[in-house]
């Protein structure tokens, strides 16, 4: 393959996804800065909007969302090696950590980004503006990042980041630590031996906010130091994984979850199925409501629109308002469609490991359109009966 291009901030969230990507597996690439002119004269025209991380191969085709991205890149991947297991059970379990790593882990990353001002900010403006306005002067940087910080810590709310609830989030988040460092001991990947989609998936909040962002970074160096190593070994063109010994890449054998694993899942049952399941039902009843939604139409009529309203949920025992972000639909209908090209006993396996995490409600539900991609555009797909729960 020719040399790409990426289009990507290091304190951006989703470029970490596929920059690790890129790195791990050893693609020739150039990262470039979205201040290049370039970016603004010949990507933005093509996508309408601003948006990273972006990838342009080298006839020119632009390539925008980390799942896009990667799909693309490992198309040639032989299915030993591909990002998506060859087996059933970690199949799933991989579309499903994608789903929750991207965005199940927002809040806390948002918290910790913006909630540390004493810390975070100086580092931030620099990080921000460095990239964004190449060679800037100050007074043009400030005003740079005053507008682009000022969206970001909206959107903190929209995660739901309030401030009765976080010590409730710092918590939540802690607790996740703990079990992924837990289940970092005997292996140095969510899935075994070498990375998969779950695990680039985790690079996008845990990498550029939770890693390095100065105040989030000392507590994961102090409180979970093989998380730590993980985003590390992520970021590594080798396999990174010394303090395990001499280990196989393979995944785990027999398409096993080991303990360790289970208990991650049983957290995101308890943390993330209602929020996820909430966010379907309000893109269903958004649906309902635009009657005149057609196939293939762009969603909330224009790129740059995330949000179709808000959404309440119960979080550990408490309200909690988020934004609907239609766009998860499209990872959702992912995880459904990989069970869906298993033989029935694979779809039972995968039906068991998630029942036992409380997850099982998700290889279920469906909106009476699903999301889908096209021409980098978030487009609706064709409509289809409604899968919404009692
Ligand atoms: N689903 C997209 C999300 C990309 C995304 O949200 N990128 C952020 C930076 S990490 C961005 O460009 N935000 C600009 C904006 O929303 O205006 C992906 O996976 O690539």
């Amino acid at each position: 393959m020719d040399p790409v291009t990426l289009y990507a901030m290091p304190g951006s969230l989703y470029s970490a996804k596929a920059r690790s990507y890129l790195r791990k597996n050893r693609i020739e690439y150039i990262e470039q800065a979205p201040g290049d002119p370039h970016f603004a004269d010949a990507v933005v025209p093509v996508l309408g909007r601003w948006i990273i991380p972006v990838l342009e191969t080298s006839d020119g085709t632009v390539i925008q969302d980390t799942v896009d991205i990667i799909d693309y890149l490992d198309a040639d991947a032989p299915p030993a090696r591909s990002v998506y297991p060859a087996t059933p059970v970690h199949r799933a379990v991989a579309h499903l950590l994608d789903l929750f790593g991207g965005e199940g882990l927002l809040r806390p990353a948002m918290h910790y980004r913006w909630d540390f001002d004493d810390s975070n900010l100086p580092f931030l403006i620099k990080d921000f503006t460095s990239t964004m306005a190449i060679g800037a002067d100050d007074e043009t940087r400030e005003g740079l990042f005053k507008f682009a910080s000022e969206r970001m810590r909206s959107a903190t709310l929209a995660f739901g980041v309030r401030e009765d609830l976080v010590e409730q989030i710092e918590a939540s988040y802690l607790e996740f630590l703990d079990l992924f460092d837990a289940h970092l001991a005997n292996s140095p990947y969510l899935l075994g031996g070498r990375p998969t989609i779950a695990d680039y998936a985790f690079m996008g909040p845990l990498y550029a906010h939770l890693a390095r962002d100065p105040y989030p970074s000392v507590l994961m160096k102090q409180r979970a130091h093989r998380v730590w190593r993980w985003v590390e070994r992520m970021n590594s063109p080798i396999a990174d994984t010394g303090e395990y010994g001499t280990i196989s890449d393979e995944l785990f054998a027999d398409d096993a979850i080991p303990d360790t694993l289970q208990a991650l899942l049983a957290y995101i049952g308890e943390e993330y199925l209602e929020d996820a399941v909430a966010q379907m039902v309000s893109v269903d009843a958004w649906l309902a409501d635009h009657p005149d939604v057609v196939d293939g139409e762009v969603v909330l009529g224009k790129p740059n629109r995330r949000f179709s309203g808000t959404t309440t949920f119960t979080w550990r025992g408490q309200p909690m308002t988020v934004s609907v972000v239609p766009y998860r639909m499209y990872l959702m209908k992912r995880l459904q469609d990989a069970v869906a090209t298993g033989s029935s006993d694979d779809q039972a396996a995968v039906r068991a490991v998630f029942a036992e995490a409380g997850l099982d409600p998700l290889l279920d539900v469906r909106p009476r359109r699903w999301v889908v991609r096209k021409d980098n555009f978030e487009v609706w797909a064709p409509a289809q009966e409604p899968h919404i729960p009692a």
